[in-house]
Parts: C-alpha cells; sequence; structure tokens
C-alpha cells in the first residue's frame, strides 16, 4: 500500500450518494469533466461485471487483437473516471492523456454523472448483475481492496448494502435508473446472468452495438480471452498490478459465477433480502435472474 494512503478512509457523501473518501476529494474534477462525442461510457453498479465487460470492449476495438490489448492493465486502458487516491493518477487525469476515441469506466448512478455524456449523447454500456450475488461479491471486495471502510460481518455489510450505506449507495436506484434512461438514450443494457449462459452472444451484441463486424474467427478468440480463466490468469486483466488490492484476503477475480449467493446467505437472511427486493423493485419492470 502506498505510504501516504489513509488505510480505510470513510466514505464520503457527494450529493447524497456515498463514496471512498479519497474519490470525494477529487469529485469537482469528476462533475467538470468534458466527455467528447466519441466517448464510450462503461457503467455498472460495483461487482457487476464491468472489468469483463471493459475486456470485451477493449478486445472488439482492437478486432481481436489480443497483443494490442495487453500493452497495459485494463484500468489503465479503460480508466476509472471518478478513481482518486494518493501516489496514483485519478481516472480524470489519465482520461485526459488517453488517446481517442476514449472508453471510460464508471459507477456513478445517473443522478450524479457529468453532465457532458448527456451534452455529447454519447453511447453507454450497462451491465446489472442480480443483486444477491453483487452484494456476496461487494463484500468480499470490501474485505481485499483497502480503499474501503472495513465491511464488518457478512451480516453487518449486508444490512449496509440494504440500506444503501456502501459506496455508490443504493442498487436497486442505480440499476432502475440506468434501466429508465436507456429509453431515452443510447444505451445497451446487459446483465452479467445472459453473459454467463451465452458469452457469444454477448459479444456479438456488443459488437453490434460498436458499429463493427467481425469474422467469427475473431469473435471465438475475443470469446476465449475474456473468458473468466484467461482474465484471472492474465495480469493486465487481473487486477493483480493495482495498489490498495491484497489479493491474498480475496483475488479480485474471485469466482466469476452465478448463484454463489446460496453459499453465502443464511436462510433468514435471504428471508430479509427477498422482503427487501420486493419493496425495492415493485415499481419497475426490471427484472434478473437469481
Ligand atoms: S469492479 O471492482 O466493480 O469494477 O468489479 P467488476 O469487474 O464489476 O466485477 C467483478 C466481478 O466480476 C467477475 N468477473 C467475471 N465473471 C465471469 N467472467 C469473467 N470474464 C469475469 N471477469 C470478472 C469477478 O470474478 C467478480 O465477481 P465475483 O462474484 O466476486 O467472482
Amino acid at each position: 500500500m502506498p505510504a501516504d494512503m489513509e488505510k480505510r478512509p470513510p466514505l464520503k457523501l457527494v450529493s447524497g450518494m456515498p463514496i471512498l473518501g479519497p474519490f470525494a476529494e477529487n469529485w469537482e474534477n469528476v462533475v467538470q469533466f468534458q466527455a467528447k462525442a466519441d466517448d464510450l461510457l462503461i457503467s455498472t453498479y460495483p461487482k457487476s461485471g464491468t472489468t469483463w465487460v471493459s475486456k470485451i470492449v477493449d478486445l472488439i476495438r482492437n478486432g481481436g487483437d489480443t497483443e494490442e490489448s495487453q500493452n497495459k492493465a485494463i484500468f489503465e486502458r479503460v480508466p476509472f473516471l471518478e478513481c482518486a487516491g494518493p501516489s496514483m493518477p485519478s481516472g480524470t487525469e489519465l482520461l485526459d492523456k488517453l488517446d481517442f476515441p476514449r472508453v471510460i469506466k464508471t459507477h456513478l448512478p445517473v443522478s450524479v454523472l457529468p453532465v457532458s455524456f448527456w451534452e455529447k449523447n454519447c453511447k453507454v454500456i450497462y451491465v446489472a448483475r442480480n443483486a444477491k450475488d453483487v452484494a456476496v461479491s461487494y463484500y468480499h471486495f470490501y474485505r481485499m481492496a483497502y480503499g474501503h471502510p472495513e465491511p464488518g460481518t457478512w451480516d453487518e455489510f449486508l444490512n449496509s448494502f440494504m440500506e444503501g450505506k456502501v459506496a455508490f449507495g443504493s442498487w436497486s436506484s442505480h440499476v432502475k435508473g440506468w434501466w429508465k434512461m436507456r429509453q431515452q438514450r443510447d444505451i445497451l443494457y446487459l446483465f452479467y446472468e445472459d453473459m454467463q449462459e451465452d458469452p457469444r452472444r454477448e459479444i456479438e451484441k456488443v459488437m453490434t452495438f460498436l458499429g463493427k463486424d467481425l469474422s467469427d474467427e475473431v469473435l471465438e478468440k475475443i470469446h476465449q480471452n475474456s473468458s473468466f480463466q484467461a482474465m484471472k490468469n492474465n495480469p493486465m486483466s487481473n487486477y493483480s498490478t493495482f495498489p490498495y488490492m491484497d489479493h491474498s484476503i480475496s483475488p479480485f477475480m474471485r469466482k466469476g459465477i452465478c448463484g454463489d449467493w446460496k453459499n453465502q446467505f443464511t436462510v433468514s437472511q435471504n428471508e430479509i433480502f427477498d422482503e427487501y427486493y420486493r419493496r425495492e423493485m415493485s415499481d419497475t419492470d426490471l427484472s434478473f435472474r437469481m
């Protein structure tokens, strides 16, 4: 960990949303960020498949050239807009230096996305994942990524998650907000569960959205190189070169499966969560496969 980094700083609020402390300090640069019309935004609630879809987009844009995609880590090729911390360039600094057209990662809900993305009508790929698997993945991520506060016990973390008192706030507002926005904007809304079910089909959806036409052979190469195992073994996509993470506590590329929540939730936690879920999702036609 960089010496000047405060270990596990508390979350701070920006526009009512909890965010990592160092991110809050760079917030003004995020608000002022000037998107360009050909920027592509990858937006997700944390732990929903951001890195996976980033890798797929990167490979598609390079026509399946795996060597090109290897010359920098994925978090440098697809900078994280609101990321900031001591001893590292912020997302906005990385983006200022990146060649155009850029691919940009964000976890921001629609309500606080910098206005330039809307003004420039940027294309967006949104990936959503079922709330139970997100909560489990997020808990293990909190444990290993010490830019976050202590997660507490799993039960405590799950309560914080349901209360929206985790970094980037409420899961349900996030997925619903972007779901609604897709009716007005150029947004490809994907589901992690669909990507698991048929990665080739979802890769083709992304390809079409990006206006590309790649051969079966290239698509198969992209499929292979973006598989969980290939990404886990690849230091350029497994976050092993990123500071502030201890992969010996829990690897970034942890399990990469659907339904891991069944190994983590108790019967009683599941009942309480189902009740929370019904309440939160009663006003939307957005649905998830658990
Ligand atoms: S982050 O930190 O919010 O950007 O994390 P994010 O990339 O959104 O999500 C991490 C979870 O996605 C899993 N993952 C994958 N699953 C299947 N296939 C591939 N290729 C893949 N790449 C990443 C990763 O393992 C995390 O999920 P869990 O459930 O913790 O394993």
